[in-house]
């Protein structure tokens, strides 16, 4: 099967190009100069489809790099399938997720992984990895580290944060640095001083404080400041790349840029309830509705300005990516857990449909560039996680998970508006964004046609990534 997309802009990491993308299969073959004519052949009339994207933009297929289907969390579960979550991924525009494997204490490494392939195979819709949560680093859990580089899962997270849950002492982390200074794996960090912050939480809940603005007051910026210069400075002790995960405080941003400005390996994600939502205006909404808006790290202070600096750190380039941390709970009976004691609130949000569209409104709003948008969302994380140039940018050789854009189109977020993620509210309701996801293919398969789903679970396979292909 063969298709043209005809009379669009192509927009990659290093500029926008009015190009036609010639797809066979499951891969682009050739970007041709506009108009259907090649070496005198009428391409239009030879192929099997041809889409016209005149006026639109041609991406590549975003890549969520942080998503936590069937996660579980808190006494619950993440409330996406790999099947919901991935369909609402695509409709969103995004074609690839890496998806977390969970190993708790007393779980081998090995059977984790093998779990997480049973839950996820035959059911995504979309292309998806893994990465590797090591929640109790020993003996088995490090040498497995090595055996998961072969499979092709390279990435390695560890957190400083949940004490007795997921939490690794300082000890554990340069144990774990140390085997992937040694395998080429890229350790990610969810930074935030976990013992500090459970005895915080202990004082507001013995002080009444129970509402869903105290989860943000107990995760001070100083919390996550600490631990990711603490991440950094065995990183360094041990030469192993590290990724800082959901940044939320300009404090950590800023020492990340310092690391960084030394020549250290070091890398942040930030998300997009970090660059828009607040702790006043969102966890700090009347009654339990703050609920809502509970992650970690949490929502910052707009009027101590953590929005402003992270869309700063995304124009410099200090802020690498911009995943979800897509981690979706119902408020009936999931969020509702924490009703009248907030750090029973399972963690997470919900954004996985809403990344591309979110972030270009950073674009319409002039706050990062239309090639920045492509390589912040797409192109960056193909290379951080080591699926460049399969993934990432269209380009002759890489799978066709190609997106056409309309500029001059509209999305309004909501319920019953667009959503599909299997959650019974929207953490971006009544978000209006000047653009629209039009057309989405995945390795050559047209999956959103407009208002139509095409696609089915099982389309999706999984992506045996290489090493990182983008330390300094
Ligand atoms: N943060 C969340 O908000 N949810 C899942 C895990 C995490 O680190
Ligand atoms: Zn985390
Ligand atoms: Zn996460």
């Amino acid at each position: 099967m063969t298709t043209l997309v005809h009379g669009g802009t192509v927009v990659s990491s290093t500029g926008a190009i009015r190009q036609d993308v010639l797809v066979d299969g499951e891969k682009i073959v050739a970007l041709l100069a506009p108009g259907s004519k090649a070496l005198g052949v009428d391409l239009a009339a030879a192929v099997d489809v041809v889409i016209d994207a005149t006026g639109k933009y041609v991406i590549p297929g975003g890549i969520d790099a942080h998503t936590h289907m069937e996660m579980p969390f808190g006494g619950t579960t993440a409330s996406d399938s790999f099947e919901t979550g991935t369909r609402a991924a695509a409709w969103g525009g995004t074609t690839t997720i890496v998806d977390f494997v969970v190993q708790s204490h007393g779980q081998r490494v090995l059977d984790t992984v093998a779990s997480w392939h049973a839950k996820a195979a035959d059911n995504c819709a979309i292309d998806y990895g893994f990465h590797q949560i090591v929640g109790d680093v020993n003996d088995e859990s490090l040498a497995s580290m090595d055996a998961l580089i072969d499979e092709g899962i390279t990435s390695f997270k560890l957190f400083m944060a949940y004490p007795g849950v997921y939490l690794s002492s300082d000890g554990q982390i340069l144990q774990a640095m140390q085997q992937a200074a040694g395998n080429g794996g890229l350790i990610m960090m969810h930074a935030e001083n976990g013992s500090a912050i459970d005895v915080l939480v202990q004082q507001a809940l013995a002080r009444g404080e129970t509402s869903p603005y105290y989860h943000g007051v107990t995760r001070p910026w100083q919390a996550e400041q600490e631990a990711t210069h603490r991440a950094i400075m065995l990183a360094d002790i041990t030469g192993a790349p590290l990724y800082v995960v959901h940044v939320s405080a300009k404090q950590a941003l800023a020492r990340i840029a310092e690391a960084r400005n030394t020549g250290q390996n070091v890398f942040a994600e930030t998300c997009p309830q970090y660059l828009y939502l607040s702790l006043e205006e969102n966890l700090g909404a009347p009654g339990f509705e703050g609920a809502k808006w509970v992650c970690s790290t949490p929502l910052r202070s707009r009027a101590e300005g953590h929005q402003e600096e992270l869309w700063r750190y995304l124009r410099t380039g200090d802020v690498t990516s911009v995943s979800t941390d897509h981690c979706p709970f119902c408020m009936k009976d999931q969020k509702e857990m924490g009703i009248g004691n907030f750090s029973k609130i399972p963690n997470g949000i919900g954004s996985v449909e809403h990344r591309m569209d979110l972030l270009y409104q950073g674009v319409v709003d002039r706050r990062i560039s239309l090639e920045r948008w492509v390589e912040v969302c797409c192109t960056t994380p193909a290379r951080m996680f080591g699926m460049y140039p399969q993934k990432g940018v269209i380009a002759p050789g890489s799978d066709a998970d190609i997106v056409i854009y309309d500029p001059a189109g509209h999305t309004s977020i909501g319920l019953g508006k667009t959503h599909h993620m299997r959650m019974d509210y929207s953490a971006w309701e009544g978000w209006e964004i000047d653009g629209h996801v039009d057309t989405v293919m995945s390795r050559g398969k047209v999956i959103v046609d407009g208002n139509e789903y095409l696609g089915r679970a099982g389309d999706g396979r999984f992506v045996r990534r290489r090493l990182s292909q983008n330390l300094i």
